[in-house]
């Protein structure tokens, strides 16, 4: 009588938690976000345990640098042992933020026992795992960045284990028009195809992605748990990948406190103080807002001061000024004025009419607005 094996693998995938990101620009929401980072290990902890997940997968960039703050590091680490005391295994790689090969690299020392680390340039042998009934093959490496190797061909599915998973810091697809340097592994969705393995966990890029979706060398990036910059827009999630024969089901599941959003705020029309209250009524103390203004507005808009006087309504506020200067209320008051800046805005009108090219045109443009600005600013004092 043939045995048909139901077991069910439950495998959680996560990457680029960057945990010790000073987030230096960031003024007075640095802090938040350092702290938010920490935080997202307790909630992808909490996930693995409602998930009742056997194997978590950290596809690299666990850390902003290879030799993190002590205290960062040690938090990590008992976070994993915590999960391995819960029946959790893990299987990790590093990145290039924290690569394995410096001397003083964070995982240079003893790993809890629940941890598989790869620390070879190639995959000689997949590592076997037991787990939910199933022997599983993992597949990894620790990519050195300072040589090209093709690593392609340890990862190419071999021996009969039931499940097959590899994890990768690489950058699958990248874009055609931005050159990617072979240090940070440009590989195609074709060449993982080719790998035949159940499974690739990928590290990297903070967009959460699948790729060969159902077929071999099925991927993913599960993306940056939470946002590490103002434009890595939209929510944030950790990937569920089910496996019971052949590539497995993934789910999203949303993971972190913070998401990025870019808002267009049509400044048309308006003053300082009602594009101020336009921009407040998006407060959300959850929301890293990029505020991009456009429109032809009453006043010169000057971005920073109005940035600083909003920012506590969000966790960080930036405001972009994608208005136009010439068309403004404000220039069309005053550029009849006997004043420097009625003279001002005269001069870069014509400036502006009698330029050769877009260039030009944006550069009078450009120096229209600063000129305003600090001529504002002036009589303000
Ligand atoms: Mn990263």
């Amino acid at each position: 009588m043939e045995i048909i094996n139901v077991s069910q693998l439950r495998v959680l995938h996560t990457a680029d938690l960057h945990l010790g990101r000073s987030f230096q620009s960031w003024g007075d929401a640095a802090q938040t976000r350092r702290q938010d980072l920490l935080d997202t290990l307790d909630e992808i902890g909490q996930i693995a345990r409602q998930q009742r997940v056997h194997l978590l997968l950290l596809a690299g960039d666990q850390f902003d640098q290879h030799n993190p703050d002590r205290a960062i590091a040690s938090r990590f680490f008992s976070w994993l042992d915590a999960l391995g005391q819960d029946g959790v295994r893990v299987a990790m790689i590093s990145g290039n933020h924290d690569s394995y090969w410096y001397e003083d690299s964070v995982y240079r020392q003893a790993l809890p026992e629940n941890t598989v680390f790869f620390s070879d340039t190639q995959c000689q042998e997949p590592v076997e795992i037991y787990a939910s009934g199933l022997n599983v093959s993992l597949y990894g490496i620790a990519h050195d960045h300072t040589r090209h190797r093709d690593v392609l061909p340890g990862f190419r599915r071999r021996g009969d284990s039931d499940v097959h998973i590899g994890l990768m810091h690489a950058t699958v697809d990248p874009r055609s028009d931005i050159e990617v340097a072979e240090r940070y592994l440009p590989l195609s969705s074709a060449d993982l195809a080719t790998t035949e393995l159940d499974y690739l966990a990928l590290g990297h890029l903070h967009r959460a992605r699948t790729i060969n979706e159902g077929g071999p060398g099925m991927a993913a990036y599960p993306g940056s748990p939470e946002p590490l910059h103002a434009g890595e827009t939209g929510e944030r999630s950790v990937t569920l990948a089910t496996f019971s024969g052949g590539p497995p089901q993934i789910s999203t599941i949303p993971c972190g406190k913070r998401v990025a959003r870019r808002e267009a705020v049509d400044a048309t029309g308006l003053t300082d103080s009602e594009i101020a209250e336009r921009i407040a009524t998006l407060a959300d103390e959850t929301v890293i807002l990029n505020a991009e203004l456009t429109g032809a507005p009453q006043e010169i808009v000057d971005t920073d001061p109005l940035a600083r006087r909003l920012a506590h309504h969000f966790c960080y506020l930036t405001v972009t000024d994608r208005t136009s200067v010439v068309d403004s209320g404000y220039v069309r008051r005053i550029e009849n004025e006997h004043t420097i800046r009625g003279e001002f805005v005269r001069r870069l009108r014509d400036r502006i009419a009698a330029a050769g090219d877009d260039r030009e045109r944006r550069v009078a443009e450009l120096a229209l607005q600063v000129g305003l600005i600090q001529l504002e600013r002036r009589s303000a004092r």
